[in-house]
Order: structure tokens, then C-alpha cells, then sequence
């Protein structure tokens, strides 16, 4: 059988304008997750828009097409199964936004499916094999255990700056009114765990060094994150991950990461209004000190990439400023911004829509970097152009040194630059790698920005875990506070 996989890029990715670095960092690891299913004796390819353009061809008609549509891709993912539907070629559809919106999707499809594939889509092969697909598949058994090897061989690495990308678990144990994840894993488990030999095992097939955890929330199981860190310790990895402030805080797990080899972490500091924080479900980090779980990353010797969302209800014109001062002041190495976007399926969604405040239901625009309701605290306008000041301000050579220059050691000092400015200040030579796909030459660069970060300083690690045993409450001040969804992802 021959199988065609696709994941489609939002509408930009074809304008010049598009930003690549971001597009390519990390290949696609779902439609690779799904091939582990196939035989061999099946033809298999995976083509990802994001890196390569592509034009469906009536000349190569496969027998199966599978596309995962993400919200932002959606209309371009309808777009070719209508295509390849038109030409008689049996299209399936799955992944988050035909998981939130299946009625959307499945005019566009052949077989639709909800929720994570790792039951569903070998139920499917077997039917479609003897020619009794059903149209709609719902995910309902959630493990990880047992599954077939990833085929990252259909991976073009030399295409992504981070082609290790890697999920040792799935969903997270929060339930954030703005997230994906309550309506995706709808109907069963919403948190688990692989086997940790798995994940090891996973690990060791990875060449290089250098890791990226798309994981959630890579410290949301303990006992599962002791297990990992324990034995990834000694593997002479890098890696970045994300996690919520409650686990940093926790002690003990984050120096078991950084002797793991973590040397950045996503943070979402969703807000620096506290008020926002109880209104979105964040009760994890309500009343948390979040300069205390900057402080105490930093000293274990961990980058921060800090994660900010503006335009909740409580945010005013004043919060674009007072965001990118806290970020700086604390010395956070990046940011990602974001405009509070309410995706289809998620409580936000729900309320924002009943009170009357979604504008319009334009998919390509729910990109967080643009306005698609009407915000409280200020007019749309206001909210767009702030969010486009606050990431020019925070990059900005000035306060670029000011939150180096917050650092004691100059080598940390100088990292902070390399490693901030890299991002944001190399655009143009990030756009020529990609353009001559020599992109991944820039890994060890990344690699060794990484591993020469910071060295633990043991006698402000033990205070800051003493600290933290003491879970100080309450300071969180109208001016500070905390964690997000990540989009970008440095
Ligand atoms: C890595 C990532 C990216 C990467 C690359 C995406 C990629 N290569 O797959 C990049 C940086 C490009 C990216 C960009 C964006 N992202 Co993103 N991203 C992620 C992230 C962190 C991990 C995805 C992943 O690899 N998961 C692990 C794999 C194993 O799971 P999976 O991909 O979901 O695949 C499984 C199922 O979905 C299912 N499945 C999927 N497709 C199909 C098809 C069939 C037929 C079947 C049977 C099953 C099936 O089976 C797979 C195995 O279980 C997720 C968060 C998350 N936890 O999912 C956000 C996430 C998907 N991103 C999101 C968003 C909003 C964006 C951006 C709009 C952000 C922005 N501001 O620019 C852009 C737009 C991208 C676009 N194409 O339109 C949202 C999506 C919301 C939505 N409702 O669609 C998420 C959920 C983050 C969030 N919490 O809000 N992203
Ligand atoms: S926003 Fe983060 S902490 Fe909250 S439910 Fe989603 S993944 Fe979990």
C-alpha cells in the first residue's frame, strides 16, 4: 500500500514573510509515531509544508492520505483532501482541531479521527485492510505502552535545527481553562506516562547530544521524572523541556534534571496580573513566588524561556511594558509572547463565545499573533500592537544587556547574549541555513550554547530548595506571576 502523510503549514508559510527558524526546528513527530504502525512492505512518505513545498500530483496518487490538521493549518488541510478526494484517493484526518471541531472536518474526509492515535489508527489500518473503514474513529484506550519503534528513518533531518525532538508522556495532570489538552483527551486518560526503560530506550536511539522534550509537563508524574532523570544521568545529553512553577519549585526533581543534562525550560508565566491567573483555571501557580522560580532555575544552572499571554480580562494598555520589565529585570534568557487566543473546544472558548466577544471564526488567524475577540482592557488594536512592541523591546540590544548584565559571572553574562540574541538578531542568517537546508549545521552552536550554561551553585541551589520546601505563599503581587501554553519554541 502506498501511504502519503502530510502536515500541513498555516497559510504563511508559503510568503516570503514567513519565519522560518520557528517552522524549523522539530519535524513531524506525530505522522512519524503513526508510520511505527505500517509494515514495511508498505510505501510510506511524509512530506511537512512547514520545511518543503509541496503540490499534490496527479501523475503519484497514493492509496491513503493522512493529514494532521492543526487549527492554524486547517483550511490548507481541507484544501488538499478535497484534492486528493476529488482524485479518488481515500483521505483521513485527525489530530487536535479535528479532534475540537469533528463536524468541520469530516465533509473533508473519508475517516475522521479524535483524540490520540495510538489506538484508533491500528483499529483503522486493520479495517481498511479488508476494505470496512468506519468514518469516525474516537480515541478511548490511553497508553503508551508497547508501541512500535518511531519511524524517524522518513524524517528529513537535515531540514530541522532540532531533529531529536522526543514525548515520553502525553497530556498533562492541570486542566487550564485556555489549553488543547482537556478537549483533546476527552473520554479517557488525560495524563500518562511511557515505561521509563521505553523512554530510555527511545533516548539511546537518538544520535547527538542535543534532545528537545515536547512533553507538556515533563515533571507532571514524580515518580516517572526521578525514574527518567536517573537514568539519563551519565548519557552526556542536552536537553530542553517544559514544566509548570509548582514542579520547579519542588525539591530536589530540578537538580535531577540539570545533572540529566537540562540546561533550558519552558516556564509559562502566562500573566503579570495575578487576577488573571484564577480566572484562567491556573490554580497550580496561583499565589507562587515566580521571581523565587526564576531565581531558582538560574542557580541550578538552567536557562529560562519564559512564556507570557496579554490580553486577559484583567490585562490594561500597562501590561505589555510591565511584562517585558519583569522578564528583563529577572534576567530571563527568552520570551515568547502571545495574544490570548480561545481555541475551539477549550472552556476559554466556551465563555468568550457566550458572552458574545468571538469576532470572527478565521482559522488561519487564531495564531496567537493576532486579535480574533474582543479583549476588556483595551481596544484589539492596542492589544496587536503591544504584543508586537513587547518582542521588540525584550529583544532589543538595550535590554538584551540589561538582562545579562543581571547575571553575576561574566561567562553567564555572555551566554545570556549569545544565546538571547541568537534567536532574534540572526534572523537573516537563520533564513539563508534553512533556504540552503543547511540548517541543522547550526546544532552544535545550539549544543554548545546549552551545555557550557551556568554551573550549579550548590549553597544557593540548597536555599533555594529550602525555600521552595517552604512554599512562601502570596507573592505574587499584581505586578508578578505566572505559567503558559508554548508556541515558541527557543
Ligand atoms: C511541536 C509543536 C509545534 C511545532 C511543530 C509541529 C509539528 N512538527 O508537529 C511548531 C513549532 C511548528 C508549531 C507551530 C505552531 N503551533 Co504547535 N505545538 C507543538 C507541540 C508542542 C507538540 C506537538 C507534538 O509533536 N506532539 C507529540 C505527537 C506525538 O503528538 P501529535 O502531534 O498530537 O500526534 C498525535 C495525535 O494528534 C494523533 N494524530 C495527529 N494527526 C493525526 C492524523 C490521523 C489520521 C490520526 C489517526 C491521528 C492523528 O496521533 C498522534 C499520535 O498520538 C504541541 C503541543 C502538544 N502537546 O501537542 C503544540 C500545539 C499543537 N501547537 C499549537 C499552536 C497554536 C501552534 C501555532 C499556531 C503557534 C504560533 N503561535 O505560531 C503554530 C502553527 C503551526 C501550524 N502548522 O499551523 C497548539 C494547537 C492548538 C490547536 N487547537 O490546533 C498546540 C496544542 C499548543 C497549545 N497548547 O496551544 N507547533
Ligand atoms: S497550559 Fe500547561 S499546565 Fe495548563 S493544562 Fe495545558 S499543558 Fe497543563
Amino acid at each position: 500500500m502506498r501511504i502519503l502523510m502530510i502536515l500541513p503549514a498555516l497559510t504563511e508559510a508559503t510568503s516570503p514573510l514567513f519565519r522560518p527558524i520557528k517552522y524549523s526546528l522539530f519535524p513531524p513527530l506525530g505522522l512519524a509515531t503513526l508510520a511505527g504502525y505500517l509494515p514495511d512492505s508498505d510505501e510510506v512518505r511524509i512530506v511537512d509544508e512547514h520545511v518543503e513545498r509541496f503540490a499534490p500530483d496527479d501523475a503519484e496518487l497514493p492509496d491513503l492520505v493522512v493529514i494532521q490538521v492543526y487549527i492554524t493549518s486547517a483550511r490548507r488541510s481541507y484544501e488538499l483532501a478535497d484534492w486528493y478526494r476529488a482524485h479518488g484517493v481515500f483521505v483521513a484526518l485527525g489530530g487536535l482541531h479535528v479532534t475540537s471541531l469533528p463536524d468541520e472536518a469530516a465533509p473533508h474526509a473519508d475517516a475522521i479521527f479524535c483524540g490520540p492515535g495510538e489506538d484508533t489508527w491500528p483499529a483503522f489500518l486493520a479495517d481498511f485492510r479488508r476494505r470496512a473503514p468506519r468514518q469516525r474513529y474516537t480515541s478511548k484506550l490511553r497508553t503508551l505502552q508497547g508501541l512500535p519503534p518511531i519511524r524517524r528513518d522518513l524524517i528529513q533531518r537535515h531540514r530541522y535545527l532540532v531533529p531529536n525532538s522526543i514525548v515520553v508522556s502525553r497530556g498533562c495532570p492541570h486542566h487550564c481553562d485556555f489549553c488543547y489538552k482537556d478537549a483533546f483527551f476527552e473520554g479517557g486518560k488525560s495524563f500518562y506516562v511511557q515505561a521509563v526503560d521505553d523512554a530510555l530506550a527511545e533516548i539511546e536511539r537518538l544520535p547527538g547530544r542535543h534532545l528537545y522534550f515536547l512533553d507538556d509537563h515533563l515533571f507532571g508524574n514524580r515518580r516517572f521524572a526521578n525514574a527518567l532523570f536517573d537514568g539519563m544521568r551519565g548519557m552526556g545529553r542536552v536537553f530542553q523541556a517544559a514544566s509548570t512553577v509548582d514542579a520547579v519549585l519542588a525539591p530536589g526533581l530540578l537538580e535531577k534534571a540539570f545533572e540529566a543534562g537540562l540546561r533550558s525550560l519552558f516556564v509559562g508565566f502566562e500573566s503579570v496580573n495575578a487576577a488573571n491567573l484564577a480566572e484562567q483555571r491556573k490554580r497550580q501557580n496561583v499565589g507562587r513566588d515566580y521571581a523565587a522560580v526564576v531565581r531558582r532555575i538560574h542557580d541550578t544552572g538552567i536557562m529560562v524561556n519564559g512564556s507570557f499571554v496579554f490580553g486577559m480580562d484583567s490585562d490594561g494598555p500597562d501590561v505589555f511594558d510591565r511584562t517585558v520589565a519583569w522578564a528583563v529585570e529577572r534576567g530571563i534568557e527568552t520570551a515568547t509572547f502571545h495574544i490570548m487566543t480561545p481555541y475551539p473546544g477549550t472552556g476559554l472558548f466556551r465563555r468568550i463565545e457566550a458572552e458574545g466577544r468571538i469576532v470572527h471564526r478565521d482559522w488561519d488567524l487564531y495564531d496567537t499573533r493576532h486579535v480574533v475577540y474582543r479583549p476588556r482592557g483595551m481596544s484589539p488594536q492596542q492589544l496587536e500592537e503591544g504584543y508586537w512592541r513587547a518582542y521588540r523591546d525584550f529583544y532589543s540590544l538595550g535590554n538584551l544587556w540589561r538582562g545579562a548584565a543581571t547575571k553575576d559571572r561574566l561567562g553567564d553574562r555572555l551566554r545570556h547574549l549569545a544565546y538571547a540574541g541568537g534567536w532574534k538578531k540572526f534572523e537573516r542568517v537563520w533564513d539563508a541555513l534553512i533556504r540552503t537546508r543547511q540548517v541543522l549545521h547550526a546544532l552544535p552552536l545550539l549544543e554548545s550554547a546549552l551545555s557550557s550554561f551556568g554551573t550549579r551553585r550548590p549553597s544557593a541551589v540548597h536555599r533555594a530548595a529550602a525555600m521552595a520546601a517552604t512554599d512562601s505563599p502570596g507573592i505574587v503581587s499584581g505586578a508578578e506571576s505566572a505559567h503558559s501554553r508554548r508556541k515558541l519554541w527557543i
